[in-house]
């Protein structure tokens, strides 16, 4: 009797527990290719985002903090299922692909809406629309909305590839069904003019790929014939979103809201407004940057005019690290002056090495958490599981952990371990550790200018006195490198699938 009385109590301590856990809203800002050095709250380059440094000085500013993914439809896979990206053979760069989540799979927003949120994306997708040949003029189904989200407003990939249109809720935005869209990524140019045969049509010129159809003087990956009423407007495309943004919390406002604000910048084509246009003295990739802390402010000012601040969490981070040329030109290298997108680490986007992954890390929940520096190892797999126990769920997730504590209650540890990913190769982080296996494969990507982190032998790199990763230890500390190995191969198991192929024996 005593016993039950004392489960009872424990019971009734917990329920009542749950049933007061808050339910703040949930905004997170997510970047394309925004670099570790690109924020100037990190103070690591010269670029001034005074809005997002706003928000990371009064919240905390994770300076290990991690996409899992060294680029993006892996980096947005892992975010949305709590699930290591290269356990998921499609989880690889999307060009015009099918969706790559299950619909039975648990999701970030299927976990908010089982806690009675309304959710929404607005912004980028690029993790697939569909299950076979998809029809753009027809409902486009299962996307975003089979996987969570109440609410949809997207650009299906990227700002790069075609169709350059909006898909609100499934259906293609302003599309005349007199002029359907057809789109191909296989080489018919329709008889249209493309960025390879009519240079002369070019606004911004092309480096490598993204030489198919010309879409307002911009030549993109793919063709694409009709749909010209639905086409958007590249330079509007912030604003757009920010409108979308702000519009869909106006809807949802009196409930608890999940909002996954996806913004393009400053992934190519980097086409900021005219009023940013020179704002950064670095070229359109600066402009951009400017143009995206903007978009943070104003959605920071509409939060607190409406007043959801209060009740609000922001979290800003990137899907992958910086790239400068990444198939345009667009002055981004020659404009760059002092400043570092990389923040001194190396490698970039699609590589192995720190700036691939290591990204501007932010939470925010005003009079909740207090301003804060965290050294501790985070990573957006973990979103689901932390969002999930501080609201009161019960949900998992197989590779996320509990940071709630660290992420919101400015306690506790982070990780320990990690296993990052870059095109389909992937590494092991341990504490200040990093084992990179060795993979074939040139150590350099020539287009892009990047260290992509093949090498003929493994390396080991001590994060805590070599941030940059100059000095491979493995050598040096072959019982340590062995351990590394040993736990790396423990945790990705059978799963290493393709990844295994590239590894060098
Ligand atoms: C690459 C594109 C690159 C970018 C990337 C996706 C070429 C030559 N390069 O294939 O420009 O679009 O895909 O970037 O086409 S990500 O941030 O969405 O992963
Ligand atoms: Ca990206």
């Amino acid at each position: 009797m005593k016993k039950f009385i004392l489960v009872s109590i424990f019971f009734a301590f917990f329920s009542c527990n749950k049933v007061d856990l808050p339910k703040p809203n949930v905004i997170i800002i997510y970047a394309d290719d925004l670099g570790y050095g690109d924020v100037s709250s990190y103070g690591l380059g010269t670029l001034q985002t005074p809005n997002i440094d706003k928000i990371a000085n009064d919240g905390i500013r994770f300076t290990n903090g991690y996409a899992s993914s060294a680029t993006c439809s892996p980096s947005r896979y892992a975010l949305m299922t709590g699930t290591y990206p290269w356990r998921n053979k499609n989880a690889k760069i999307l060009t015009g692909a099918n969706l790559i989540i299950d619909t039975t799979e648990m999701t970030l927003p299927k976990m908010f809406k089982s806690m009675g949120y309304q959710t929404g994306i607005v912004g980028k997708w690029h993790l697939g629309l569909g299950d076979g040949p998809v029809n753009h003029n027809e409902f486009i189904s299962p996307g975003p909305n089979e996987v969570g989200f109440d609410h949809s407003f997207i650009m299906a990939d990227t700002q790069d590839r075609v169709p350059t249109v909006y898909i609100e809720n499934g259906f293609v935005v302003n599309l005349d069904t007199n002029d359907p869209i057809e789109i191909n990524f296989k080489g018919n140019d329709y008889g249209l003019p493309s960025g390879l045969k009519n240079p002369e049509l070019l606004s911004m010129m092309w480096h490598h790929g993204h030489n198919a159809s010309i879409v307002n003087g911009v030549p993109r990956i793919g063709f694409q014939r009709g749909g010209k009423s639905a086409m958007w407007s590249d330079i509007d495309m912030a604003d757009k979103f920010l409108d979308e943004a702000k519009k869909y919390v106006s809807t949802v406002k009196d409930e608890p809201f999940f909002l996954f604000y996806t913004l393009q910048q400053p992934h190519v084509p980097r086409t900021p407004h005219p009023r940013f246009e020179g704002s950064s003295g670095m070229g359109p990739r600066g402009d951009v940057i400017v143009e995206a802390d903007w978009c943070i402010g104003e959605m920071y000012k509409y939060l607190e005019e409406e007043g959801l601040i209060d009740n609000t969490i922001i979290i800003i981070s990137s899907d992958n690290g910086p790239v400068l040329n990444d198939g345009y030109y667009d002055e981004a290298v020659e404009k760059l002056g002092e400043h570092d997108p990389f923040g001194g680490l190396r490698g970039g986007k699609y590589s192995l090495f720190e700036a691939g992954t290591r990204v501007p890390f932010i939470t925010y929940w005003k009079g909740k958490i207090k301003p804060q520096v965290s050294d501790e190892l985070v990573t957006q797999i973990d979103f689901l599981e932390s969002f999930s126990s501080l609201i009161g769920s019960d949900i998992t997730s197989k590779d996320g952990i509990d940071l709630s504590d660290v992420f919101f209650r400015n306690k506790g540890k982070g990780r320990t371990e990690f296993v990052l990913e870059a095109t389909s190769r992937t590494a092991f982080r341990q504490n200040n550790w990093v084992m990179i296996p060795p993979y074939k494969g040139s150590p350099f990507n020539e287009s892009v200018n990047i260290e992509v982190g093949n090498s003929k032998k493994h390396l080991l790199f001590n994060l805590d006195k070599d941030m940059s990763q100059e000095y491979d230890l493995s050598d040096r500390y072959p019982e340590k490198l062995d351990d590394m190995i040993k736990r790396y191969e423990e945790i990705t198991g059978d799963d290493l699938g393709e990844v295994k192929e590239l590894i060098l024996e």
